[in-house]
């Protein structure tokens, strides 16, 4: 299987992250794409697509924000990394303010989520990467990887949060339509709810979004991916969210996987897009399931089985010594 990814991913390392109310540091590391490279070995770089493919599913305003934010914060003369720490709430008249306090509440979700003067090089590469993966699965190819660091499936249209900047599966999936394949499912399989995927594609019809997740009742990011979220208008029913309990081992995992297959298949899509999360793993530091290593190639095999062209982005994943062999093992699944 061919797989992506750009040295120009690493360069986004904020210094620390706001944790249960202390600051930790961060945990997305660029040691993440270097204990998964140490497994696969070698990928490909990928060809510069232009922001077009960003620009079809981000606000423009947003990416200007990803861009320059960083270089205004510095200028306002704040020692750290840029983050947001005021939010415009529901319910707040919507004021076009363009104070950079203002703007990093609006165009967040979360404190945890810190920018660097470089994020937007990461980014823009992590999306470039799942964009090459995607030409491979339209070019023919059975699948395809992409190495997304940082990841993407808690972003929205016009928000970062959870290590997420551009929605890299949102933005393949709305490549592959303007491509001529569809209908796409997308498949998230991180451990936490893909709250952004979600958010954008809620009123379309031409995207099946189904979710695998830990219980947003315990956890992050709470406020999506309850079980009763379903899609709106267009989009009425192609949203389907399997919210699992805290210590969800194998087992309950595949039975889960199995009624999202099937919701999938009756979808008929023509490419899947799988969002696959390395943090269901049982020692994850910020986690909470029990799938083991060997685990992945079953579960793999199990979406591999449907037969659906798939391109796997990768999303979550902290446990640096174990990252590379449970990557490795979900892509020897297919
Ligand atoms: C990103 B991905 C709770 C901190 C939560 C954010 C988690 C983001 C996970 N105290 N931090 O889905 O793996
Ligand atoms: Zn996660």
């Amino acid at each position: 299987m061919r797989g992506f990814f750009d040295p120009r991913q690493r360069a986004h390392a904020p210094a620390q992250e706001l944790h249960n109310g202390g600051f930790v540091a961060y945990a997305e590391t660029p040691a993440r794409a270097d204990a998964i490279l140490a497994a696969l070995g070698p990928l490909e770089t990928p060809a510069d697509r232009g922001e077009a493919p960003i620009l079809a599913v981000h606000d423009a305003a947003y990416v200007d924000f990803l861009k320059t934010g960083p270089a205004r914060w510095k200028a306002a003369g704040r020692p750290g990394d840029l983050v947001g720490y005021i939010w415009p709430i529901v319910g707040r008249r919507p004021l076009a303010l363009d104070r950079i306090d203002a703007l990093a509440g609006r165009f967040s979700l979360d404190a945890a989520t810190p920018l660097t003067a470089d994020t937007w090089t990461s980014a823009y590469w992590s999306a470039q990467s799942v964009l090459a993966a995607l030409d491979a699965v339209l070019g023919g190819d059975r699948a395809a990887f992409a190495l997304c660091r940082p990841p993407g499936h808690h972003a929205g249209r016009d928000y970062l949060g959870g290590y997420c900047h551009l929605n890299t599966a949102a933005i393949a999936a709305q490549a592959a339509i303007f491509g001529g394949m569809a209908p796409v499912a997308i498949l998230d399989v991180d451990y936490h709810h893909g709250n952004g995927t979600q958010d954008i594609f809620w009123n379309r019809g031409d995207v099946f979004f189904a979710s695998l997740h830990a219980d947003p009742a315990t956890d992050y990011p709470f406020y999506w991916g309850h079980a009763d979220e379903t899609g709106e208008g267009a989009g009425d029913g192609t949203t389907l969210n399997l919210p699992l309990p805290q210590g969800t081992t194998r087992d309950a995992f595949r039975a889960a996987l199995a009624t999202a297959l099937d919701r999938i298949a009756r979808f008929a899509p023509d490419l899947l897009i799988v969002s696959y999360g390395a943090d269901t793993w049982a020692g994850d530091p910020i986690s909470r399931f029990g799938i083991e290593t060997a685990d992945y190639r079953l579960l793999a095999a199990d979406i591999a089985a449907c037969g659906w062209p798939t391109l796997i982005a990768m999303e979550g994943g902290y446990a640096c010594d174990a990252l590379g062999a449970n990557v490795a093992g979900f892509l020897s699944g297919f």
